[in-house]
């Protein structure tokens, strides 16, 4: 059986403990490779490396990061297809959306960062003559990236990439539930010019690697993507070494749709933004709002088209894969029916679906549709994050709002309008750190990205990225 490693100081590595656990296909349920549960000597190892590769890594300069990163991303396209199959199997997507979606973002995160690490300017201040001050930014040494399972490589990258680009080492923590990608991306960083120690990849339970990163002494500043409450714990750890942090959390996106919005627009992106990637992304609309006076057209039609949505074989061109795991099929199922203990109405959907053959244990569940909750009961505040939403009409602006900010999440958010005056008069007061009017999910790699509340602390992306991996540092010149 194939044995995943860790990667440390350019070296491919098991566990000092020499433990591994299963790591098991979510098409088939069963278990097809191993990965190391590293613990803290493991985590040790990693950040010592990386420490001692930062000064060489910090000197290269801009350019000389750049180039090699650049090139790091020419490797990674030339692997395109071995990552696609690698995702989709370990995490259960549809190939498609790991072809169209998932692996695209690998090299282009590198060519991104590196990119925006050139043009990343510094500013200064001038006082009437007598003095400049000139602000400067200035790589902070290892960084600890952990992410999570949904989208495994893609948000991997998404942290390291500007890590590196802004001159830091890493010690990254990929999710324990889907760990392969990140050890096909850690074979292709041993075959570039990398320097050893610059990237580390170490693999393991969140509760032991996870929480030893995070609390490592020698680790000044962490990015991590995944549950609130994982969130919770780790700010608590970053909080008393006085940590740089940014979260990345959960949501319970609301999709508004008013009256005077565009049907078929509407009603096709709500329902891409329902069940892409089987739920399983943190700006899936799972609350979806409809104005009375449309709701009874739009519900039967977003049942109607729900009912068309294909699962099945993730090799095969479907809707919906598989989720991630047994534990989270199981999660998402005590939901559908905590929904109907709550007094709510199965539109379509609520069962696993069990297929013939070799996928007979995957984790399929049909795309649900529920009526008739009220938005305060517990699944119209708790994360899901499966292929279940609810659809709850509204009569007003006001009414809606109440609704859509309800819950403790505010990551992000859907209006559907053709009135721009009360597309813009929406957006000022729902609380969510995204806004798409009429869209959803247009990524624009620059802008600030990250929630209120309880969807995370911090905005990443573009300059706020650098900014984020990078101290500050103001020196001031007298003239
Ligand atoms: O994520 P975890 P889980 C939500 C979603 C899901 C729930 C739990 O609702 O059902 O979170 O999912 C590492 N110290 N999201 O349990 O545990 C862990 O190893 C340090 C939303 O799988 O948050 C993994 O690498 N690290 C989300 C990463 O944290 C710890 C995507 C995420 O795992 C740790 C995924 C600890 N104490 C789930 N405990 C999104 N926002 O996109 C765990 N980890």
């Amino acid at each position: 059986m194939k044995k995943i490693q860790n990667y440390i100081n350019g070296q491919f590595l098991s566990a000092l403990s020499k433990n591994y656990k299963n790591n098991s296909s979510p098409i088939t349920g069963k278990i097809y490779s191993k990965f190391p549960d590293s613990d803290h000597e493991d985590i040790d190892k990693a950040v010592m490396a990386a420490k001692k590769a930062f000064p060489k890594w910090k000197s290269l300069g801009k350019k000389g990061r750049y180039n090699l990163l650049m090139s790091l991303a020419d490797m990674l396209d030339e692997n395109f297809d071995k990552f696609v199959e690698a995702e989709s199997y370990d995490n259960g997507k549809p190939e498609w959306i790991a072809r169209s979606v998932d692996i695209p973002r690998v090299s282009e995160n590198f060519r991104f960062f590196a990119t925006a690490s050139l043009h990343f300017s510094s500013e200064c201040h001038e006082m009437d003559g007598k003095a400049f001050n000139y602000t400067i930014r200035e790589p902070i040494g290892v960084a600890g990236c952990i992410s999570p399972w949904n989208l495994p490589i893609y948000l991997l990258t998404w942290k390291i990439a500007p890590a590196l680009a802004a001159g830091n080492t890493v010690v990254a923590k990929p999710s324990e539930i889907t760990p392969m990608t990140a050890y096909l991306f850690s074979k292709i960083v041993h075959k570039s010019n990398i320097p050893n120690g610059v990237i580390n990849i170490v693999h393991g339970l969140g509760e032991k690697a996870g929480e030893a990163l995070t609390k490592h002494p020698d680790v000044p500043v962490i990015s991590f993507t995944g549950g609130s409450n994982t969130g919770k714990k780790i700010n608590i750890n970053c909080a008393s070494l006085f940590k740089k942090l940014s979260l990345e959390l959960g949501g319970k996106n609301p999709s508004i749709i008013f009256n005077d919005a565009n049907f078929n627009e509407a009603l096709n992106i709500s329902l891409k933004s329902a069940f892409s990637n089987q739920g399983q992304i943190c700006l899936c609309g799972s609350r979806i709002f409809v104005q009375s006076k449309i709701y009874d057209k739009f519900k039967t039609a977003f049942v109607e088209k729900t009912k068309k949505l294909t699962v099945g074989n993730p090799k095969n061109k479907v809707d919906l894969g598989a989720i991630v795991s047994k534990a989270h099929m199981n999660k998402i199922i005590n939901y559908i029916q905590l929904a109907q203990d709550e007094g709510g109405t199965i539109l379509t959907g609520g069962n696993r679906i069990r297929f013939e053959g070799d996928l007979r244990e995957g984790y399929f569940i049909e795309p649900t549709v529920i009526e008739n909750l009220d938005y305060k009961c517990i699944v119209n505040q708790e994360e899901i994050f499966g292929p279940v939403v609810t659809i709850m009409p509204f009569e007003n602006e006001d009414d809606v709002i109440k609704m859509a900010n309800a819950t403790k999440y505010g990551l992000s958010a859907s209006i559907f309008t053709s009135n721009v005056s009360k597309a813009h008069r929406m957006s000022s007061k729902i609380n969510s750190g995204i806004i798409w009017i009429n869209s959803w999910m247009m990524r624009d790699l620059r802008i600030p990205f990250g929630g209120m509340k309880d969807s995370g602390i911090g905005r990443e992306g573009g300059f706020n990225s650098l900014r984020f991996f990078t101290e500050t540092k103001n020196i001031c010149v007298k003239i």
